[in-house]
């Protein structure tokens, strides 16, 4: 989308952001790069971000009060392998360590938008590297033994597996966020904007709120060239799996993503695309870098989500069994008798999209029990009966690295769950000995169901 509202700011706004930057610097000076600080400097660290799939673009029905541009739509679902990408933006001082190893062009300027000393000063050392056009941006992503991330990758990256608009979340954003422009209306109700910052932040700030797979300022700071070219209607006709954009454009332009720290809401989330129109205010370009996973995937870790629940029931001593159900599939749990006490709340839930995604590589499918007469340490009489399974027509998609987790305070963990996975018919029974939250993760497959659970047969 078009972003040019930094064109349409007040003359006493531009003063005020001058203004905030400079205090910005002074306050918070970036740790000194002394002497040949080129080769020293090590690239960026990376997140991993595992195989399979996400939900990628808006609707009007999801974007809420904020904008969604039609080259965003339609929503659609997306299948990316697993790959790695930077924790951060490229900063000065890893692309000057390219510049000075002869493989990488200086910057298009030594300036940011507001400071005419940026690149080559070593109070920024740690801050986003700008004025990089696409080439520029590939080249050092290159010499690193890396790539730009295609647009896929880094709208996963940001927003995970769910519908969050903001790599933290659905929270709103406030300064305390991310590096970008809040809106305010005056007294005459006249609308305003007003930077954060007034310029970019270092590359590791807002460490608080990272995107689900731990990369930083991901919406915000510098907006990042990504490997795709740009093409405004590609979501129409973009493949399902591991798309990289139209072969060919008329402009033949990359885009840029996430927005820089002039834009407001509307300019940096998780979905909105920047276009031709916006790749040429080069003092707001960065970027950072990816990677195809190769070999063994680190072990997953659950990503905490909330459930919504979606079935909440009191039971007794005698036991019952509590099913969700629709036309594909069931979720089922056994509650045998003398499991719980004299009465206990069974609670079944799914994330919103548990069941639309492909594979079970994330949190596909969500459970929080609750038992109001379990022992002190939240330990059951008898463990609940937990039965998951694919519908026959996906039958044999289970996976055998499938796994069971459960949340404790110290985090997620798989001791003393006692799983068993009936391969052969595409089932997993478990014994839940506990009250609290469960999740599955496992290695996916490469094809796109729902996961779907159903009634054991026996
Ligand atoms: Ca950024």
């Amino acid at each position: 989308m078009k972003v040019d509202s930094r064109c349409r700011w007040p003359i006493g706004l531009v003063a005020a952001i001058l203004l905030v930057g400079g205090a910005v610097w002074t306050a918070s000076p970036a740790p000194r790069v002394t002497g040949a600080r080129a080769a020293a400097v090590a690239a960026s660290e990376e997140v991993y971000v595992p195989v399979g799939q996400f939900i990628m673009g808006c609707s009007s029905d999801t974007a809420g009060a904020m904008a969604c541009a039609l080259d965003a739509q339609p929503m659609h679902a997306v299948y990316v392998d697993a790959y790695y990408i930077d924790k951060t933006e490229v900063s000065n001082a890893q692309y000057a360590a390219c510049v000075s190893a002869g493989a990488c062009m200086l910057p298009l300027s030594n300036s940011s938008a507001t400071r005419t000393d940026y690149y080559n000063n070593p109070a920024y050392a740690n801050y986003p590297v700008l004025q990089m056009d696409w080439q520029r941006a590939e080249t050092y992503c290159n010499w690193v033994g890396r790539r730009l991330p295609t647009e896929a990758e880094w709208e996963k990256a940001a927003r995970g597996t769910d519908l969050r608009p903001f790599p933290w979340g659905f929270e709103s954003p406030t300064c305390d966020h991310m590096n970008y422009t809040t809106t305010y209306l005056d007294t005459q109700g006249i609308p305003h904007l007003s930077p954060c910052v007034g310029d970019t932040s270092p590359v590791n700030s807002y460490a608080d709120y990272p995107s689900p797979y731990g990369a930083l300022n991901i919406t915000g700071n510098a907006q990042e060239w990504v490997r795709d070219l740009y093409a405004r209607l590609y979501y129409h006709t973009s493949p399902y799996y591991n798309p990289t954009g139209p072969t060919t454009t008329v402009s033949g332009e990359h885009l840029i993503r996430g927005g820089p720290w002039t834009g407001t809401v509307t300019h940096a989330n998780n979905w909105v695309r920047h276009d031709e129109a916006d790749i040429y205010h080069t003092e707001y370009n960065g970027f950072r870098c990816a990677r195809t996973a190769t070999g063994p995937a680190p072990t997953p870790t659950p990503i905490p989500v909330t459930p919504t629940p979606h079935l909440a029931r009191d039971v007794d001593s005698a036991g019952d069994m509590l099913w969700l159900a629709n036309d594909q599939y069931l979720t089922l749990i056994t509650v045998p008798e003398l499991a719980v006490g004299a009465t206990a709340r069974i609670t079944l839930s799914h994330t919103s999209l548990a069941n639309a995604q492909g594979n079970l590589q994330g949190i596909s499918h969500f459970f929080r029990i609750t038992a109001d007469h379990a022992r002190d340490d939240g330990s059951l009489p008898a463990p609940l009966k937990l039965t998951l399974a694919f519908d026959p027509p996906y039958g044999g998609v289970i996976s055998p690295t499938l796994t069971l987790y459960y949340l404790t305070a110290g985090g997620w963990t798989t001791e003393g769950l006692t799983t068993t996975l009936h391969l052969d018919a595409s089932y997993l029974t478990a014994d839940l000995a506990w009250t609290g939250t469960y999740a599955m993760l496992g290695e996916a497959q490469r094809v796109y169901l729902p996961l779907v659970t159903r009634r054991s047969t026996n």
